[in-house]
């Protein structure tokens, strides 16, 4: 009989409230007291990023919310401005894609004009697909020792003009560790990642062809963060083609295999790449558009 009455009489105010827009004090909606329940915040918040930052979070319990209100801020803590509005409540995921630096997010429930305080802050960060500034052949064990040996610095930006390593290769290998192929390094980043961020992946963009795909033409990627002492493991291409193609080694998750301190690993002194072109011909002329390099982190 109690169940009965409270269930009609949600139903009546839920009538009510639709004709009229507004509340009465009459009636406790069981837990959902209108007009003295605090709305409880969304919870969990996670940001994961790269080029677009992927959001996710645990709904207010609150079943009566409409949905959640995401905010967005460049600092630790806010200021926070409003990018989006989701709905139903149980929708909770949200993409950004807010371009390089360092993001700071929460999220709130609404209902009405009545917004929940801010969820647990969430933050990701990321460079940008960033030019070098500078470029060295390696002149050992590499091949015919000149790297890119045609316009090296063209391939330190997204244009009509490239870099070329023509008959590259003293001897036919496709081994990216040959002492046969040719070798350059790409570097003077600039890279801006806060301190004590966590870095999450490394993305090598290439913008690459070759003259011909005969002999399997490809290139092999390596990140150094002492100067070019050492070296993470490989990344190579896939064959490349007579024309131009983008090619990206690592993601936005994938750290090549090793933990990175942004302090220290990212600086113009310490961060390189190396390229190695491979074929199995002595014949091929490599070309080079864009070495890229993004890093995607989450600042503390
Ligand atoms: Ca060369
Ligand atoms: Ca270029």
């Amino acid at each position: 009989m109690a169940v009965a009455l409270v269930a009609a009489a949600a139903v009546f105010l839920f009538v009510v409230s639709g004709a009229y827009a507004r509340f009465t004090d009459l009636l406790a909606n069981g837990s959902n007291n209108f007009t003295a329940d605090t709305l409880n915040s969304p919870t969990g918040l996670t940001a994961t990023g790269g080029s677009s930052v992927s959001l996710g979070w645990t709904a207010t319990s609150d079943t009566y919310a409409s949905g959640h209100r995401v905010f967005r801020g460049t600092a630790n803590g806010g200021p926070y401005s409003q990018i989006a509005q989701v709905t139903p409540r149980t929708t909770t995921t949200y993409t950004d894609s807010p371009g390089a630096g360092s993001y700071y997010y929460v999220v709130r429930a609404y209902y009405q004009n009545w917004e929940s305080a801010n969820s647990g802050q969430a933050s990701s960060g990321s460079t940008g697909l960033l030019n070098c500034g500078a470029n060295a052949a390696v002149t050992t064990n590499s091949g015919d020792n000149n790297g890119f040996q045609t316009s090296p610095a063209n391939a330190c930006a997204d244009d009509s003009v490239y870099a070329e390593d023509p008959s590259s290769g003293t001897g036919s290998s496709l081994s990216c560790s040959s002492t046969a192929r040719d070798r350059h390094l790409f570097y003077n980043y600039g890279m801006s990642i806060p301190s004590g961020s966590a870095i999450n992946g490394i993305e090598v963009r290439l913008d690459a062809w070759a003259d011909a795909t005969s002999g399997s033409p490809a290139m092999c990627a390596e990140l150094s963060w002492d100067g070019g002492a050492t070296w993470t493991a490989v990344k190579t291409t896939a064959t490349l083609g007579t024309a131009q193609a983008t090619f990206t080694l690592g993601a936005a998750s994938d750290s090549w295999g090793r933990t990175w301190t942004a302090a220290n690993d990212f600086t113009n002194a310490n961060f390189r790449l190396r390229i190695t072109n491979i074929a199995s011909s002595t014949a091929r002329a490599f070309r080079l558009d864009w070495a890229a390099v993004r890093v995607t982190y989450t600042p503390p």
